[in-house]
């Protein structure tokens, strides 16, 4: 029996990493985080030795961040896993052995064989983090094999926008800094640190050079705020009542689009009846904000010629997620921003068979599909395809549930340290039949796994990168020990599991199947290695916008069904000041993603311990200086951070870093100790959605002595 846990590293021999590529430089697509900046490759003498931006793509230019340049760093990690492990202690002690990967795969399809034989498809759940281009593949199993369960953080990231857009106006938008906007409302966003799926920060602050003016919506004052013409620091949580004041304004003072509000909206009527009540005035104290700020922002952006949002996880991460992203999307829809160059435009896939056909929802029945956990309570996140975390927990814990979740399969996620309500996670994977996770690392959340199967990071899968405007090819260059990457995983689990019909006989060869609409194969894409498709804008003129009406609605009818407000509404503030003076948000650390790269030195030095930020005012009242200890607590739970003092913020707003572990800990990974998700539950949800609210909870803060 061997011990895998990090504080036993120095025992176990460092991975090899087999080099796949000839010597050479070679251009490939970063995947530290969503960026997807261009990158060169060397390979020299058999190894890889640098990574460096690459100058010609026009994503990035050459700009490579911290996170980029430490990949090198995060693939030959001595932690890295190298051969599956099955549990040979209790769940999260981190005693395993290593086994072979026939052993590893027939051991899941066995578990996955016999949950769907004695409890239906439907009691396997796939989970799967942020997405890293695989996610599809996830998908695309979870159908094939019978379950509607995938588990991911869409509810939190990015899908209470996507929903929002494509209920309101048949898709998605993103800001189109090509374009050149004249404005550009930064809203609840770090972009410039955090950057955006195929959309760097560098291209938002390009535009802003180019003369783009900037409003910032945060409440923090983050570096993008100090290079602002307006900084609006809202409460956390105050983003609904916001963006309704806004509309209020611009209607108020007649400077919304009439022809466009009248040629493609509906129920512009009903939405100006809406927000009469909605004032500047009514709103000030929600959202922090004076109400003349709120009507000199909202007419600077009605009146600019050209103006996107850039809108974040900042409002997202909170009961009134979905209305607010309604409501932002109806303030640029009124302003006549919707797929004008230099405003929000509708995405519009690539053409190949991609994020929306991969899946093949087709092949889940709907007798199924109808089990989709949390289905029931948040509709528009069931629509959406992915279960309900909280719903996931409930029928993992109750043994009277309806459809019962006996098993699961975890693919990148670290599920301890970024859903609400952590101890209750917990519960729930200790009590699983059966849980298997594929990782780079052996995570607090992979500790708990029965079998553990070691995957391959960026720099070591031939993968498609599909971004709204342009598809590119990301190369294998290597191999860390015996690990694969999640495509192949998937595939084999699939021919052990009879569904071989909707798989290849080898990962790879979808690739080339998957390129065929746009008339290309692998081998050509990635021979040019980045393939543009050119915006187009105004698309409504020709096809009407993609919903039912054809036309944007401000009225949601879609809604209709589902017995949800019609129109975007701000609800009043989760928890209530006896749960504490503070109001809490947190934010994604510039030098990590998510729960990952702690253990790599050169971030890590950056940011050595988890960070509360405090207001001068608020650590004087609580005997606090900077550096010192302190503790966070809600009603669900406490931890210890590092007192950072700092102005940037509100004296009654404190923030607290989102996923953090401490990798060197031992196989727990200390993940009790400073985790903000132990301090957040799966009340106050929003039931659209079902968002947690990690944004703007009710806390006290003391000093540890
Ligand atoms: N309180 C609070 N909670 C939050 C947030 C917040 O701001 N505040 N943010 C939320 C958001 S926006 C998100 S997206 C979620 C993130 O939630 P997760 O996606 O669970 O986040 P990660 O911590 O990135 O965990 C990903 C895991 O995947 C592994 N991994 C990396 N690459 C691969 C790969 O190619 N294949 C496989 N199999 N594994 C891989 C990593 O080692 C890591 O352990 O957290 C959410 N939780
Ligand atoms: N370096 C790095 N990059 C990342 C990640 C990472 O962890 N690190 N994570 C990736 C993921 S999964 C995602 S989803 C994106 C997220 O990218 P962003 O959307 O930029 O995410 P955050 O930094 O979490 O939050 C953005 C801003 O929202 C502010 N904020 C907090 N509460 C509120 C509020 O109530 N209202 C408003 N208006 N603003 C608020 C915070 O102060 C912060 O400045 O970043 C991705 N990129
Ligand atoms: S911004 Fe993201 S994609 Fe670009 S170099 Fe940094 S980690 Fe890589
Ligand atoms: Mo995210």
């Amino acid at each position: 029996m061997t011990t895998q846990s990090p504080a036993d590293r120095h025992r176990r021999p460092l991975p090899v990493v087999q080099v796949l590529a000839e010597d050479g430089r070679h251009r490939t697509i970063c995947r530290m985080c969503h960026g997807g900046c261009g990158a060169i490759v060397t390979v020299d003498g058999g190894d890889l030795t640098a990574i460096e931006g690459d100058p010609e793509n026009p994503n990035n230019h050459g700009f490579l961040c911290a996170k980029g340049r430490a990949s090198l760093e995060h693939l030959k990690h001595p932690d890295r896993l190298a051969t599956p492990l099955l549990r040979t202690g209790p769940r999260g002690s981190g005693e395993f052995r290593e086994i072979g990967w026939d052993e590893a795969l027939d051991r899941i399809a066995a578990a996955l064989d016999r949950a769907r034989t004695e409890h239906g498809p439907e009691s396997v759940v796939l989970a799967q983090g942020t997405d890293r281009n695989y996610q599809e593949w996830v998908f695309r199993f979870a159908n094939s094999f019978g379950t509607p369960n995938v588990l991911g953080p869409a509810h939190v990231c990015f899908y209470p926008r996507v929903m929002a857009g494509i209920l309101t106006a048949g898709g998605f938008t993103f800001c189109d800094y090509e374009g050149r906007p004249d404005l550009v409302l930064v809203w609840g966003s770090n972009k410039a640190l955090t950057h955006g799926d195929g959309v760097i920060g560098t291209r938002l602050l390009a535009s802003v050079r180019d003369g783009t003016r900037m409003i910032v919506i945060d409440p923090r004052r983050t570096q993008l705020a100090s290079r602002a013409e307006k900084f609006l620091q809202v409460r956390p949580g105050g983003d609904a009542a916001l963006a309704l004041a806004m509309i209020h304004t611009v209607i108020e003072a007649d400077a919304y689009d009439h022809e466009f509000v009248e040629k493609y909206t509906v129920g512009f009527e009903d939405l100006a009846a809406h927000v009469a009540d909605y004032t500047p005035e009514a709103v000030a104290e929600r959202t922090g904000i004076p109400a003349e700020e709120i009507r000199a922002t909202a007419l600077a952006y009605a009146a600019a010629p050209s103006a996107a949002i850039e809108l974040g996880t900042g409002p997202q991460q909170h009961r009134d997620s979905f209305h607010t992203c309604r409501a932002v999307l109806l303030l640029s829809a009124i302003c006549g921003n919707l797929d004008r160059p230099g405003g929000d435009v509708l995405w519009d896939p690539p053409g190949i068979d991609g994020r929306r056909s991969f899946p093949r929802a087709e092949l889940l029945p709907p007798e199924q599909a109808a089990k989709r956990l949390g289905g029931d309570r948040h509709r528009i996140l069931a629509m959406s395809g992915w279960a309900h975390p909280g719903s996931v927990w409930d029928a993992v814990l109750d043994p009277a549930a309806p459809h019962r979740v006996t098993t699961m399969l975890v693919h990148g996620s670290n599920l301890l340290l970024n859903y609400a309500d952590s101890d209750r996670i917990r519960k729930a994977l200790e009590r699983l039949d059966f849980l298997a996770a594929a990782d780079l690392r052996l995570t607090p959340t992979a500790a708990m796994a029965d079998v553990v199967l070691p995957v391959g990071g960026w720099l070591e899968r031939d993968q498609i990168v599909e971004h709204a405007h342009y598809v590119a090819a990301r190369r294998a260059f290597a191999r860390v020990g015996d690990s694969r990457s999640d495509e192949w995983i998937l595939t084999e689990l699939a021919h052990r599991l009879g569904l071989s019909a909707d798989f290849w006989p080898d990962a790879r060869d979808s690739l080339d199947t998957r390129l065929e609409p746009i008339g290309m194969d692998w081998r050509q894409l990635a021979e040019i290695h980045y393939r543009a498709t050119p915006l187009v804008y105004h698309k409504y003129r020709e096809r009407g916008f993609g919903t039912r009406s054809g036309k944007v609605g401000l009225r949601c009818d879609a809604l209709r069904a589902f017995g949800y407000p019609l129109l975007p509404v701000a609800g009043p503030p989760v928890g209530s000041p006896e749960d504490g003076p503070y109001l809490l948000t947190s934010a994604h650390s510039p030098f990590y993603f998510n729960s990952e790269f702690r253990d790599l030195p050169s971030l890590r030095s950056k940011e050595p311990e988890p960070l509360l930020d405090m207001h001068p005012e608020a650590a004087a009242r609580e005997g606090l200086a900077d550096g010192d200890w302190a503790e966070l607590a809600t009603r669900t739970g406490r931890i210890r951070l590092r007192v950072r003092v700092t102005d940037k913020i509100a004296p009654d707003v404190v923030v607290a870093p989102a996923a953090w572990w401490y990798p060197e800990r031992g196989a727990d990974g200390g993940w009790r100790e400073a985790n903000v998700n132990l301090l957040t539950s799966n009340e106050d949800e929003n039931p659209e959605m079902g968002s947690s609210t990690f944004r703007g909870l009710r806390c006290t803060v003391t000093r540890v002595p």
